[in-house]
């Protein structure tokens, strides 16, 4: 998206993706880089202006929000009045739109596919529309609104010493299942949606896994309560069983012992509860703890 048009509030960023790379300059390693180890974790629905636009006021160079931004009440009435996006959010609940319908009327104003999905750059004028169209009151201002950056405490830090992509988007415009497929083979196999008989059949596709494996380097899936990356099918091979650990047992104390394998893949929590309440950042789960 670019800045000639009035920038309207959130990027659709579906998956945040967060990688950190491990290096070890003097390891002996089977390639000549000097980077050992790939560390992925993927975060949930939650929009680039939503979580970091504010941090704009920390690094003007970020192509975040200032509260300039708005969206009509209605994308065909141009004189409806106006939200603009603030800077109060803090619990997220409910769950604002994110299928591949609500995101397309979010982006082009409709969610009719045959009107306006050509407009380049797009529109980005159907937010508060598609928040409308929920039945619930506060929804309108929760989905034109992002964090104060002292709210986000660990992603302020992130923020402040590390690089920031603020122009990566989200493989699919639509809900979590699709958009980790594509991170870990290179497509979604054609699904716009969560389909739950197709997960628990198992996705046929390559994945990375499959091409560290036959290049002879390793990985490990560093799971909490359900590993996501199961719905591949060739992930359920056995000899890739030794590949899966607990996060909990064995995370921190394979980094402090450097044994993390090549690759490694962290799945949060995506199931809340009292008592192990989930970190996967999707609403309404809490973001407060990073
Ligand atoms: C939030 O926005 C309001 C209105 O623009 C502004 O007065 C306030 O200082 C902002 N708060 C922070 C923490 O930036
Ligand atoms: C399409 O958009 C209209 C207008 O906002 C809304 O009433 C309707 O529920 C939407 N349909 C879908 C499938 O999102
Ligand atoms: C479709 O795009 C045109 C031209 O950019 C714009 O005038 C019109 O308001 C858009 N319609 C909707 C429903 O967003
Ligand atoms: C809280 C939040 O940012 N939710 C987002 C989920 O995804 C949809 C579509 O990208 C966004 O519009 C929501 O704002």
């Amino acid at each position: 998206m670019t800045r000639t048009i009035k920038k309207a509030n959130m990027l659709t960023t579906t998956l945040t993706l967060i990688m950190f790379l491990i290096s070890f300059p003097h390891s002996s390693s089977s390639t000549s880089s000097p980077i050992k180890t790939v560390v992925v974790i993927v975060m949930e629905n939650r929009s680039f202006d939503h979580m970091l636009g504010w941090m704009k006021k920390l690094n003007p160079e970020i192509n975040g929000v200032d509260g300039s931004e708005s969206n009509p009440t209605s994308t065909s009435d141009p004189n409806s009045p106006k939200v603009f996006f603030k800077n109060e959010s803090h619990f997220v609940d409910p769950d604002p739109g994110h299928s591949f319908q609500a995101i397309c009327e979010q982006i082009f104003g409709s969610n009719n596919t045959a009107v306006n999905t050509s407009s380049n750059p797009p529109l980005m004028n159907g937010f508060v529309q598609q928040a409308k169209s929920m039945d619930d009151p506060q929804m309108s201002q929760s989905v034109m609104n992002g964090f104060d950056p002292d709210k986000v405490a660990v992603y302020k830090e992130l923020v402040s010493e590390f690089a920031v992509f603020d122009r990566w988007f989200a493989s699919v415009p639509s809900s979590t299942q699709p958009n980790r497929l594509y991170v870990h083979s290179g497509t979604s196999h054609g699904a716009t949606s969560n389909v739950k008989s197709l997960l628990i059949k198992g996705y046929s596709q390559q994945t990375i896994f499959d091409n560290l494996h036959d290049a002879g380097l390793s990985f490990g899936i560093y799971f909490q309560n359900i590993p996501a990356t199961l719905f591949f099918r060739n992930l359920r091979k056995v000899k890739y069983l030794t590949s899966f650990h607990a996060y909990g047992l064995s995370f921190a104390n394979h980094a402090k012992k450097g044994k993390l394998p090549n690759y490694v893949v962290v799945e949060q929590r995506y199931m809340d509860t009292m008592l192990e309440p989930a970190t996967d950042d999707h609403p309404s789960h809490d973001v407060y703890q990073g």
